[in-house]
């Protein structure tokens, strides 16, 4: 991204038209960003907290104030007989920049001996998956994506959540490719498709065992590649024999044809190429299904083709010194690791307690499952919470010490992008506003409140790039701060047209694709893939589905990043309101018009939506674009009081999308939200 300045005022952002996979166009969001940056809402100043836990009252005080406040309560804690275990940090994806995603934070949590935190909210359950098969996030370069022949979008809006892959998939499609897409919701990219299988949400597995079965059955497979670059292949044909088409076609509710069409298809098409995405692993069973679809490209040898194989990720091929930034080696003793997918159990019920929670780059409030729970354990008057932030979101209300945060204009940062293969600069463009501060100074300030006096809490933004960048990986060999600085980006050191699996060099310990994974064994795992249903399902949950038929997908909606610029006016213009769409069928069975307040809800908890009637979503199955602000939302709850935290087969993630609901129409004089 471009900024051009006038007076220290950032006016205009654009696209950089040299860089090779934005091209001059930026998203929704990202063009938008000035109103980010400039909106009034914008928090300038430290503040402390002047009413109750949740009201949002704040009173100003300085940063030596606020930084004294907190580090006397830490101190306090940290000797105290719960110890510095009490402490609990919790961030995820505000930015995904390594100076400000993870390193100083790191180095002071580490020091300090707070509890450690499994970011397991997005990405660990198909990442996970991914490295026990293939060894690590490494996918095809979406640079090749247009010369593909077949290209299968399983669980991905690609119009929403990866426009910059539009262009290729548009140059594909324009060369004659096909495009099949496999996901419980007909999503606005997959009005593009020449073919859409809607299956059973967290059934993708029994799909990908029922393809591989009739691929192996009409020997389909690429036996050569198979031979010599994968390991457990009988083992992995014989599983698939438990999933005949016919079986698949019943648990994912499809037809018999729909199985074998796609699998014939996709094994006799080159090059052909899926993108999954994260969409899809938000169920019980989504490590499974992501390790299923993952054998795909090794079974037909489409690894061979530079615009064959699968992208899930490639952040795993950014191998960034993690050592050097986050220095594990401080860590204080042996402290326990908290599942963040989980915090509303960790702040009721966690010993030793949590009495401090510093959040940052995260919005719990109206991110994580359980809402009731988090809320509850927000409310906590023992609980002290420090917020940093750019804006006083649902969590910031729950501050004890709320801190100013930077934007990505005011600060220095590299990125580690995770759907292609350059590693991106952020140059500061203005000065920060107000007193606002990047999350590393904030680290290294309170490190030196603290009395902390290890020479590492000195390093600037630019030595913790320097030492990310320390890696002797020969993709990163000729990437330097100097080069970034001078080019805005680098691309790994690769050649163009590579297909990172075409000769095997699979980063597991066999050095194959692992269709059979020892590991998984070791990690008391099942070897082999399997359908893992879903948790919360009409055919696994008969009597739980009694009470509440509907799976709820509350995936992202088309212009929100998560819960970041879901408060702006111009995206609350374009998402209206908070909205769940339903099929004809269940909206007529339940008196439900469009347009109409329901009350969504089950044991764990409800909330109000405008219900939209659509053909997108089969019967018993309801998608509601996330996420809102739950003050913006019409009773001040969004649908994570819905969602559970229960935990994914592999990865321990977040569930996200393995939820159900009931469904029914808002007394009228209690009606809210925008017709
Ligand atoms: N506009 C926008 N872009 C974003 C984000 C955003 O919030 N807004 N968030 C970013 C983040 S943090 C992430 S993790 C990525 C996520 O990127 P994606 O994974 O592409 O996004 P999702 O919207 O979570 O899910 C994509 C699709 O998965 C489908 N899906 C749900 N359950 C299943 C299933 O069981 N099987 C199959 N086959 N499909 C299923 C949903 O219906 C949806 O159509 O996007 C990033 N980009
Ligand atoms: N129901 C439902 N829930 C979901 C999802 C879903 O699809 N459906 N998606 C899940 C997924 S995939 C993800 S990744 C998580 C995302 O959850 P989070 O990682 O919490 O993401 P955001 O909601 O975008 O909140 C990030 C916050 O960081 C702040 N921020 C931005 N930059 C900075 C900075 O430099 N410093 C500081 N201190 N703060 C900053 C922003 O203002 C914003 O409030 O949500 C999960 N929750
Ligand atoms: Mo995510």
């Amino acid at each position: 991204m471009l900024v051009e300045v006038e007076d220290g005022r950032a006016v205009r952002v654009s696209g950089d038209p040299d860089h090779p996979t934005t091209r001059g166009f930026l998203c929704t969001k990202v063009s938008r960003y000035l109103e980010r940056v400039y909106s009034p809402d914008r928090l300038l100043y430290p503040m402390r907290r002047a009413g109750e836990k949740g009201e949002g009252r704040f009173e100003r005080i300085t940063w030596d104030e606020a930084l004294d406040s907190i580090a006397a309560k830490f101190g306090e804690i940290a000797r105290s007989e719960d110890g510095p275990e009490a402490i609990l940090p919790y961030s995820y994806g505000g930015t995904l920049g390594v100076v400000n995603g993870a390193s100083m934070d790191r180095r002071f949590f580490h020091r300090l001996g707070a509890s450690l935190l499994a970011r397991t909210i997005c990405s660990t359950t198909g990442n996970e998956a991914l490295t026990y098969t293939v060894g690590g996030r490494i996918g095809t370069d979406m640079e090749n994506f247009h010369e593909a022949r077949l290209i299968v979008l399983w669980g991905t809006n690609i119009l929403a959540s990866n426009i910059h892959l539009w262009p290729e998939i548009k140059a594909a499609l324009e060369n004659g490719s096909r495009l099949i897409g496999i996901d419980p919701y007909r999503n606005r990219t997959l009005d593009h498709c020449h073919q859409f299988i809607q299956l059973k949400p967290g059934t993708d597995a029994a799909f990908a065992l029922a393809v591989i079965n009739v691929i192996a059955g009409e020997g389909l497979h690429d036996g050569d590649y198979i031979e010599k670059h994968t390991v457990g292949f009988d083992e992995l044909r014989n599983r698939a024999a438990e999933y005949p088409p016919s079986r698949a076609a019943s648990i994912c509710g499809v037809t018999e044809a729909e199985v074998i069409g796609f699998a014939r298809e996709y094994a006799n098409t080159r090059p052909a190429v899926i993108r999954v995405n994260y969409g899809l692993q938000r169920h019980a069973g989504g490590g499974m299904a992501v390790r299923a679809i993952s054998c795909l490209p090794a079974v037909t040898g489409s690894w061979r083709d530079p615009a064959g194989g699968l992208l899930l990720s490639t952040g795993g091929m950014f191998k960034l010194n993690e050592t050097a930034l986050q220095m594990p080696d401080l860590i204080r003793g042996a402290p326990r690791t908290v599942n963040m997918t989980r915090l509303g159990e960790a702040l009721l019920e966690a010993t030793p307690p949590v009495r401090a929670m510093y959040v940052y780059n995260s919005n719990p409030a109206a991110i994580a499952p359980d809402q009731a729970k988090v809320i509850q354990g927000l409310k906590r008057s023992d609980l002290f919470t420090v917020v940093h932030e750019q804006f006083q979101t649902d969590t910031a209300d729950y501050a004890d010490i709320l801190l100013p945060a930077t934007t990505q204009l005011e600060h220095r940062d590299a990125v580690r992008p995770y759907g292609h293969y350059y590693l991106v600069y952020n140059e500061p463009a203005v000065a920060p506003l107000g007193e606002a501060k990047p999350n590393w100074e904030v680290f290294s300030l309170l490190a030196k409140r603290m009395g902390f006096d290890d020479a590492c809490f000195d390093d600037t933004d630019e030595d913790l790039i320097r030492q990310a960048l320390s890696s002797n990986h020969a993709f990163l060999s000729d990437i330097t701060l100097e080069k970034l600085k001078r080019d805005g980006w680098a691309r790994l050191r690769l050649p163009d047209k590579y297909a990172p699996f075409s000769d095997g060099g699979f980063e597991t310990p066999s050095g194959k694709c692992e269709f059979y994974s020892e590991r998984m064994a070791r990690d008391g795992m099942d070897p082999l893939p399997d359908y893992v249903a879903p948790r919360e399902s009409p055919d696994s949950a008969p009597e739980l589905a009694a009470m509440f038929p509907i799976q709820l997908i509350s995936a992202k909606a088309t212009t929100f990043l998560n819960s970041s610029f879901s408060h702006l006016p111009s995206f609350l213009k374009a998402e209206r309101t908070p909205t769940i769409e339903l099929n004809r069928e269940d909206a007529l069975s339940r008196s439900v018009e469009d347009g109409d307040a329901v009350r969504v809800w089950n044991a764990r908890g409800e909330c109000i939506l405008i219900a939209r009637i659509s053909d997108r979503v089969k019967p018993g199955v309801a998608f509601a674009p996330s996420t809102w602000w739950n003050k913006l939302s019409p009773d001040g709850k969004n649908v994570n009081v819905t969602c559970s935290q229960e935990l994914t087969d592999i990865g321990a993630g977040a569930t996200f999308y393995d939820n159900l609901v009931q469904v029914e129409k808002q007394a009228e004089e209690q009606e809210g939200g925008e017709r």
